[in-house]
């Protein structure tokens, strides 16, 4: 299943016109309005092969139909994606529910559609089969030296496939921890855990990243061994210059400060990667600025003032991921939601005036602060981001394209209607 450039051409002629006055008006708000569309053209998310399935809950799974049902399959829906929105142009792989049986092969078939191979992911959170011994209490923290050696040997594996692909980078969540007080004791667990970490460190290409996530409960439900952005600095400080703190938005407690957590891992360099989703009350994983944009936002004003600050570029100084699962809505029209509005909140973070900000912050002016924020979040940045993706030949609204164009009915009598894709 495919959607060709000229049809997607013909669909925006009809609302061409509509978008260029909406588009001359914003324009005209902004200063610099070419630096910011080039902003908005280079900014990739990365889609996970594990988020193109319908997801579930522990309570059950409700299977949309036309799922992929392996990597080839999972490629295209990326890259249906990124016709559409020009803005998914990378996957990020999952091991050992997506291990390339023919690397050169899907190498070739993700380039053809313009993707590149982002962060890997290694999985020590569940036995496999076969697997020799058990994760059941925990992996790389495990008190037998063999199992913490299979989770290490695990994670190099990861690290070669990775290299077929041209992937430059590791992600490495542990869902090591302890149920029960007592059942654990912490400082043993982060030394068995930083050792068995600075084993996969040492198999690093020279020229990769490795980025710990850390998440602050489930499925352990009393510690975590990674639990918080300060454990994960302290693994990634040991580790080494490769080394760097990854931040997932749900993997935090209610009313997290992640927008200061985020300012912070920029100051000291060891900020590598973000997986985008939002949440109500937990891990929720749901569409990201379905519930908290104005949080979103937050995040990316100091993401770009953070980056500006070191000198890195917004495109690649990071590693952009979507980490959501949905069981309510088509997975690829979430993903297109999930792009859409990272891209809303990056656009209204490019408008924020710096320098005002910085002035009113140094006069402890907290009324002329909120104002300063709250007028480039309040700014209809839509025709923005539309015009940034029509420039880069995608469609003026995606999601309108994807069910004119019938697409998952396509995917259904393509695939089939009973399709169990991997994914959490
Ligand atoms: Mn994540």
């Amino acid at each position: 299943m495919h959607i060709e450039k000229d049809t997607i051409k013909e669909h925006n002629q009809f609302l061409l016109k509509e978008h260029k006055k909406k588009f001359d008006y914003s324009a005209s708000e902004v200063t610099d309005v070419e630096n910011v569309l080039q902003k908005l053209m280079d900014f990739q998310v990365a889609i996970p092969s594990w988020a193109l399935g319908t997801g579930g809950t522990r309570f059950g799974r409700f299977s949309i139909g036309g799922e992929p049902r392996n990597l080839e399959e999972k490629i295209n829906d990326i890259a249906l994606l990124h016709a559409l929105n020009k803005s998914s142009g990378a996957i990020s792989l999952h091991i050992p529910w997506d291990i390339p049986e023919n690397s050169t092969h899907i190498k070739t078939v993700a380039a053809q559609y313009g993707l590149k191979f982002d962060a890997m992911n290694s999985n020590t959170f569940q036995d496999q089969p076969g697997q020799q011994l058990s994760y059941k209490f925990g992996s790389m923290q495990h008190v037998d030296k063999a199992v913490r050696l299979q989770a290490v040997s695990h994670n190099i594996e990861v690290i070669k496939y990775g290299m077929e692909l041209g992937s430059k980078s590791l992600t490495v969540w542990l869902s090591d921890g302890s149920c029960f007080p007592g059942q654990l004791n912490f400082r043993k667990a982060f030394q068995n855990t930083l050792e068995s970490l600075q084993q996969v460190y040492a198999a690093l290409p020279p020229d990769w990243k490795m980025f710990v996530e850390y998440k602050a409960y489930e499925p352990n439900f009393y510690s975590m061994t990674v639990g918080d952005w300060g454990q994960s600095l302290l693994y990634v400080s040991k580790l080494g210059n490769k080394a760097f703190t990854l931040v997932d938005l749900g993997h935090h407690l209610p009313n997290a400060n992640i927008e200061q957590i985020v300012s912070l891992l920029l100051m000291e360099g060891k900020l590598g990667g973000f997986h985008f989703n939002d949440s109500k009350y937990g891990d929720d994983d749901l569409t990201a600025g379905s519930i908290k944009p104005y949080q979103l936002f937050l995040i990316f004003n100091e993401l770009a003032e953070g980056m500006d600050a070191r000198g890195m570029n917004h495109a690649d100084g990071l590693a952009w991921m979507i980490d959501a699962s949905h069981n309510v809505k088509d997975p690829l029209e979430d993903l297109l939601q999930s792009v859409e509005a990272i891209k809303i909140a990056y656009a209204q973070a490019l408008l924020v005036d710096r320098k005002k900000l910085a002035e009113a912050q140094n006069n402890n002016d907290a009324v002329t602060t909120q104002e300063i924020l709250q007028h480039a979040f309040r700014t209809d940045v839509r025709p923005l981001v539309t015009e940034a993706r029509l420039r880069a030949g995608g469609a003026a609204d995606p999601i309108h394209v994807y069910r004119k164009e019938k697409t998952r009915e396509g995917l259904i009598k393509e695939r089939g209607s009973k399709i169990f894709a991997t994914g959490l």
